[in-house]
């Protein structure tokens, strides 16, 4: 038997983190605190370094192998297209509304706006059904960008991990020809396919540099 779990925990004043979740009852879960540390900023970006600099609403989910938010040298879906160039995610819900139909997704878990530079952290459940991990938040202002990550298994080995830690880089989603923040729009087409931006914006003599570390610590 399998029942929609909707939580929404506040965070702080400014921040409600939304988590929907399908559990079954006779699944073992495990609860896992997500933390992210954001770094992009003028100091450490300083090429171009826009104005007003945010990331949109982080839309991430717990899934299996047989759904797939993004991936290098793919080409983005529509949901991942508007989520890259307007922040706007009501596409790539539908898409995760069908994937959790399937039972190929299991969680949904929405971050509304996220400051720049910054950080924060929330906690989260799933099952061994639905052990990756993928997320997407638009870069913005910018033509096409976002962070995010893709496919980060929370196993291994059939073994809950107890902590994980990594980089969040930008990808350029090959859905816009722009170049720089403030590109005016310009429809790629063909579509491109999505691959790390290693534009001036995000490589450096030290090479690329991340936007953000997040780390992953179960809850016993
Ligand atoms: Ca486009």
């Amino acid at each position: 038997m399998l029942r929609i779990v909707k939580l929404v925990v506040s965070l702080a004043a400014t921040m409600a983190v939304s988590f929907s979740t399908l559990l079954s009852a006779d699944e073992g879960s495990v609860s896992y605190q997500f933390s992210f540390d954001v770094v992009w900023s003028a100091e450490n970006n300083p090429h171009d370094f826009p104005e007003r600099p945010h990331m949109s609403r982080l839309i991430g989910i717990m899934h299996h192998s047989k759904f797939n938010l993004f991936r290098d040298g793919d080409t983005a879906s529509s949901g991942l297209e508007l989520v890259a160039e307007n922040g706007r995610s009501n596409i790539l819900k539908a898409e995760i509304d069908d994937g959790l139909r399937r039972e190929r997704i299991g969680s949904l878990i929405e971050v509304p706006g996220i400051a720049v530079p910054g950080s924060f952290s929330f906690q989260f459940e799933t099952t061994a059904k639905h052990p990756l991990l993928s997320f997407v938040t638009m870069l913005a202002p910018s033509p096409d960008w976002f962070a995010g990550i893709s496919d980060l298994s929370l196993m291994r080995d059939g073994e809950w991990i107890d902590s994980v830690g990594l980089p969040v880089w930008v990808w350029d989603s090959g859905t816009d020809f722009g170049e720089s923040y403030l590109s005016p729009n310009q429809d790629a087409q063909p579509q491109q396919s999505v691959r790390l931006l290693s534009s001036r914006h995000f490589l450096t003599a030290d090479g690329l540099i991340p936007v953000g570390y997040v780390t992953l610590t179960k809850i016993d």
